[in-house]
């Protein structure tokens, strides 16, 4: 962390790349770090594949985050927050990244994916944190930052969201700990829960009891999918998927959910577990993914038929 806390101070031009299909983890890493640095005078450029979904439009800065490739190319420290590999920063945005790598600038990779592979020049994994904002809080609190309502409000965001509102098990006395911290601070707890968490779209609703009518269950596993004209039908937007798996393992009984989403090109597929039964990032590498042990996301190019059959094959004998 110090290594990485010399490097920041150091650096002039500061380019802050995440995930593509951006989660709340993601955003609200990003603009807590974007607002902190900026308040030392850090020129930085917040850089991602896809714009900032609905649910975290109310935070201030998000504004700040762009999906251009930047004109000016010169930085001289590129952080990617909450991304286990270069690839998801999405195509576009990792070609760009290979080409600052090629002249040499300096890569710091935070996260708390155990499937990190190191890409970074100095790599800053926690995988017991419970979100890469987590990291970013404490880093800042590291570089002496003057913290102020709303870089507190993105990094409560980034733990609320990555918790589940503290339900899952990577929520750790650390993070109560560290949310209590934030709220000292000025993190506007119920107003970022409501935001949240109490905020659906009706269409977003509309989906979720598809998926819930869908569901299939293999003894103590369920599966259930999204089809492409669901999205039509519903007129629901594709980032109204996020968090529908939970859904479907918040059921009685459940250990093991396995939500899939056809897409344009491939298969989505995100896998959850309640039970050290279940280690959801081993079953996701059978299908192109990884994750963490009770949350994981993986792929397919098959067709939806075809990918179900081999996750019952899968279901059955896990
Ligand atoms: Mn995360």
């Amino acid at each position: 962390m110090k290594k990485i806390v010399e490097k920041i101070k150091r650096a002039k031009k500061i380019l802050v790349v995440s995930h593509k299909r951006p989660d709340g983890d993601s955003i609200g890493s990003q603009i807590g770090l974007l607002l902190a640095l900026k308040k030392i005078k850090k020129d930085i450029y917040c850089l991602n594949e896809d714009e900032v979904p609905e649910t975290f439009l109310f935070l201030k800065g998000c504004e700040l985050i762009k999906n251009e490739i930047p004109l000016n190319k010169k930085f001289d420290l590129i952080v990617t927050l909450d991304m286990s590999d270069l690839s998801r920063s999405g195509e576009r945005i990792e070609k760009f990244l290979k080409e600052l790598l090629e002249k040499k600038i300096f890569l710091i990779n935070i996260d708390h994916h155990d499937s990190n592979t190191n890409f970074g020049d100095e790599n800053y994994i926690d995988i017991h944190s419970s979100s890469t904002s987590e990291i970013v809080f404490k880093m800042l609190k590291k570089l002496n930052t003057k913290f102020d309502k709303d870089i507190v409000n993105s990094l409560y965001t980034g733990m609320v969201s990555d918790t589940g509102n503290f339900l899952f098990e990577n929520t750790k006395s650390e993070t109560f700990k560290l949310a209590s911290e934030m709220i000292k601070l000025g993190a506007e707890r119920q107003k970022i829960s409501n935001e949240v968490y109490m905020s659906r779209p009706f269409q977003k609703v509309k989906l979720i009891s598809r998926v819930i009518e869908r569901a299939k269950f293999i003894d103590d596993k369920v599966y259930s999918f999204i089809k492409l004209s669901d999205f039509k039908e519903l007129n629901a937007k594709k980032e109204y998927t996020d968090g529908i798996v939970n859904e479907l393992l918040k059921i009685k009984g459940v250990g093991f959910a396995v939500l899939l989403t056809e897409e344009d090109d491939q298969i989505r597929i995100s896998f959850r577990s309640k039970t050290e039964r279940y280690n959801a990032d081993l079953f996701a590498r059978k299908f192109n993914g990884g994750g963490h042990y009770y949350a994981a996301g993986g792929r397919s190019e098959d067709t939806i038929e075809n990918t179900i059959k081999n996750l019952e094959k899968e279901l059955n004998s896990l």
